[in-house]
Formats: C-alpha cells, structure tokens, sequence
C-alpha cells in the first residue's frame, strides 16, 4: 500500500490536546475584522479574521481563533511561472494515468495521484520556498511530495490524514484552479469552517486544524466561498507534510 493511501487512513484521535491561543504569533493576512468576544474572564479582542475563511456561527472565539493559526494561506504564493515549472515537470508523468472514480477507502473520487522524490533544480527551488514557509529549521519531513490531481468532478470526501504516516504540519499547493476545502470537527460536525484555496495559492494546515478537524475538497456542485460560487476545475495539489516524531 502507497504512502499516500495510508496517510489517507482516517486515525482516532486519542487524546485532546491543550493548545495555548498564541495570538501574537498568528501571522495571517487579512481584509476583515470582525469584533470577537473572547470567554469571560478573557478581555475582548479584536482580531483580524483571515480573508480566506469562514467559521461557522455556532464556533466560539476560542476556537476560530485557533484555526486563524493552524490553518494559514498565502494567496499568489507561486507566480504564474513558478506554477508552470511545477505542471510542466508532472504533466508528462499524470497524463500517462487514468483518473480513478472507485478509490479502495472511498476517500477521494475522480483521481490520480504519484509521490515524487526527485525533481527537476527549478521545481526543487519553489519546493523549498514551500518547505520553509511551512516547517522550522530542522524539523523532520517527509521526502517525498506528494502530488494529486483531482478531475474537474473530482472531490475529496472528508478525513484525517493517518497520524501514524504524517507528522503535524501538512502544505499544500493548489495548481489549475480554485477550490474550497472544508473543515469540520471531528467530535462535532455542526462546526463547519470553510478555506478558499485560490490557484497558485499554499495552504499550511496544522495542530487543531490537522487533527481536530476533517479536510474535504468540495465537488463542483457545493463549491461555494461565502455563499459565491467558485468555479473548479481540473485541480492538482503538490502536498509536503512534517514526519511523525515521538513529541506529538
Ligand atoms: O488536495 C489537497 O490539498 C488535500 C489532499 C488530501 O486531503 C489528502 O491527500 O489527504
């Protein structure tokens, strides 16, 4: 069994975490500010809610907040060039394979998916502007990337990336389109907390975003950011994730 399909194998949780709301260290672009009250005994704190996320009503400060954090996307983080290199490197490779509609765990439809570990000096210079936007120094990952592309129906359904296979941080590229990747916590499904993930973006997911949460790519049908339609197309992802340690 691939890397990738086992990484996909959805993990019990086994214990919660406590997390310390680190605010000063949510480094997140914003266009909104919304007024969130924190609990009672925090002070009321104005926060600048990312442009890229939506959290459901129902969420309390707390836990938006956290999410400003663990789940963190640079738009236009790859140039128009940038992005071919990368599509012209795996193009010749993906067109070869057939999109598959009846994965083994169901877990993804309209599919085709490789693990590369070597590439070209041009990809490897964006891959490590990738890596060290997600990961600090010294922190162990996995050396193969992995690379997705999802047909223009194609989704994901929702899961929790394997936490025997994959460390605390996973980065994801979006090429070819936009989409909309969905959260939802795990213990409680009425928290819905929607990313729009633009072309050329990166998406770094991780702590509560990674565990406490499932990731969904949205089908055609339901893809929509704040109520607006986004229009998806044929959509490769080029995923680097952190290594498991003994630590988490
Ligand atoms: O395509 C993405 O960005 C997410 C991929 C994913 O959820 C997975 O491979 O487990």
């Amino acid at each position: 069994m691939s890397l990738t399909k086992l990484l996909r194998l959805k993990a019990l949780i086994s214990q919660p975490k406590q997390i310390k709301i680190l605010l000063e260290n949510a480094k997140i672009g914003a266009t909104n500010r919304r007024l969130l009250s924190g609990s009672q005994n925090e002070m009321k704190t104005t926060l600048e809610v990312p442009f890229y996320m939506t959290c459901s009503n129902n969420m309390k400060a707390e836990e938006c907040q956290l999410l400003y954090k663990d789940m963190v996307v640079f738009e236009n983080f790859l140039s128009e060039t940038e992005e071919k290199v990368i599509f012209d490197e795996i193009e010749p490779y993906m067109s070869r394979l057939h999109y598959e509609y009846d994965h083994w765990d169901n877990a993804i439809h309209g599919f085709r998916e490789t693990e590369r570990l070597h590439w070209t000096q041009p990809s490897m210079l964006i891959l490590d502007k990738v890596r060290q936007a997600a990961f600090p120094a010294g922190k162990p990952q996995l050396r193969h990337v992995h690379v997705l592309d999802l047909s223009a129906d194609g989704y994901i359904k929702p899961h929790i990336d394997s936490v025997k296979f994959c460390g605390d941080t996973i980065a994801g590229l979006s090429l070819l389109s936009d989409s909309v990747m969905r959260l939802v916590h795990e213990k409680d499904s009425s928290k819905i907390v929607d990313v729009i993930l633009k072309q050329r973006s990166l998406y770094i997911m991780r702590d509560s975003a990674r565990y406490d949460y499932t990731h969904e790519i949205l089908k055609q049908a339901d893809s929509k950011f704040k109520s607006v339609i986004v229009p998806k197309g044929r959509r490769i992802s080029v995923i680097c994730r952190s290594e498991v340690t003994k630590k988490q």
